[in-house]
């Protein structure tokens, strides 16, 4: 696996080569939650793979072949496939890899984590167990998990005082290898936000020494 804090990759950059054959390649960038979720996954279920970050402000002319509209999280396998938009490339790495399944087996149980997916994006559904999906980290964790990361950063972190479930679940997951492997540091964060609101192309190696 290769580390995830690589320098961006911009106009004018060469197009990298063919995916090497027993690895997946993610277009990434260190800052985003929708990547995140990709990153929490690929970790998770220790898949080998390479990350190419891209600069989003400085976008290189072949990353429009890889994706439309040339947004991040992409993935692309050694057969040339691309696979984009976070949620589905979260459910092929689960369904294409063996090892821990993320989204449980129980067509009921992977139903209701879509639903509460789609309740996320409007107000958080009611939870009775540590976790989303029960008593396990699950697919769901590592799809909401992004944005509570950055609540801290955004200066919100006081919104989930009055929810103890929702504490007792950053808690959690704040045990969790994963999530810890992957966590960024709020001055790290707080440094990009400053240089990317100021529409410096610089944000995204924001952090990085060479
Ligand atoms: N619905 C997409 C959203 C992805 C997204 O908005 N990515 C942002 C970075 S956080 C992006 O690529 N922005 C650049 C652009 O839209 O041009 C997903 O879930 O993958």
């Amino acid at each position: 696996m290769t580390d995830d804090a690589t320098r961006t990759l911009g106009k004018g950059s060469i197009p990298p080569g063919p995916v090497p054959e027993g690895i997946i390649r993610l277009y990434s960038m260190r800052f985003c939650p929708y990547a995140h979720r990709t990153r929490l996954v690929l970790r998770a279920k220790g898949i080998r793979h390479e990350v190419i970050n891209i600069n989003l402000r400085n976008k290189p002319e072949w990353y429009f072949t890889k994706h439309p509209f040339g947004q991040i999280p992409v993935l692309e396998n050694s057969k040339c496939q691309l696979i984009y938009e976070s949620v589905i490339a979260c459910e092929y790495l689960d369904d294409a890899y063996p090892g821990r399944k993320l989204y449980p087996y129980d067509p009921y149980e992977r139903a209701r984590q879509k639903m509460l997916l789609e309740l996320f994006y409007k107000i958080l559904g009611y939870q009775n167990t540590v976790f989303f999906g029960g008593d396990c980290i699950s697919m769901i964790d590592y799809l909401f998990w992004p944005w509570f990361e950055r609540l801290d950063v955004y200066g919100i972190a006081d919104c989930v005082n009055h929810t103890p479930a929702l504490r007792l679940w950053i808690a959690a997951m704040k045990q969790d290898p994963t999530v810890c492997s992957l966590l960024t540091d709020k001055n790290t964060f707080l440094g990009f936000l400053n240089l990317y609101f100021q529409n410096n192309p610089g944000a995204f190696d924001y952090g990085l020494s060479c």
